[in-house]
């Protein structure tokens, strides 16, 4: 483990393997700077193909377009998120480019589905803002679920690897704040 990951070191052992934890990733102040700036995007409802989710989102590097399903271009990440992606690479350790990232605001009541990340990216990164969250996993054991539940604390980081990312899905169930979350995504490297 690289001395950055073991920064997330305290995440408890029963979590899926490859999700990792860290509380107060970022001060207070910083979180009202960056509610702030999330706020003032021109975020819109998340567009699933004819389908739109009751999230509104804003992405930078990369956005993927589920109509055309592939990743298209997104404006570029503005020079106030360019500190917390930099903070984010640190952590992720050697090597962790991050290409993409997603503002996120969820308005109270509205969650996001299971799913997992489009197979085009590799790690990803959660930064919550502003009130928690239950981050539901799930992967299939036999004909039941498994599941682990991770309460996502204001101003935590989350890292999906592994199997947390490749084989769990993700979903949050309606939060009982509004809350914010910056997901900063690295590519998967091409075969
Ligand atoms: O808001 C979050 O922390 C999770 C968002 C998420 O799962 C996604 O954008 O794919």
């Amino acid at each position: 483990m690289s001395d950055q990951l073991a920064l997330f070191a305290a995440s408890p052992s029963h979590m899926p393997e490859g999700l990792h934890y860290m509380e107060d990733f970022i001060s207070s102040a910083t979180e009202q700077e960056l509610i702030a700036q999330v706020a003032a995007l021109p975020l819109r409802p998340f567009q699933f193909g004819i389908y739109e989710g009751k999230r509104r989102v804003v992405s930078f590097g990369f956005n993927y377009d589920y109509t055309k399903q592939r990743l298209e271009d997104a404006e570029q990440i503005p020079p106030w998120l360019l500190p917390i992606v930099a903070q984010v690479e640190a952590h992720g350790g050697e090597g962790t480019r991050i290409a993409q990232v997603g503002c996120i605001e969820y308005g109270t009541g509205v969650g996001i589905g299971w799913h997992r990340d489009k197979p085009q990216f590799d790690r990803i990164f959660g930064l919550s803002l502003r009130s928690p969250c239950k981050f539901r996993f799930r992967k299939p054991n036999g004909s039941k679920w498994q599941r682990f539940t991770l309460d996502a604390a204001p101003r935590s980081l989350y890292m999906m690897s592994g199997e947390s990312r490749q084989v769990w899905e993700h979903s949050i169930p309606g939060v009982e704040a509004p809350r914010y979350s910056i997901m900063f995504r690295t590519m998967a490297k091409r075969p």
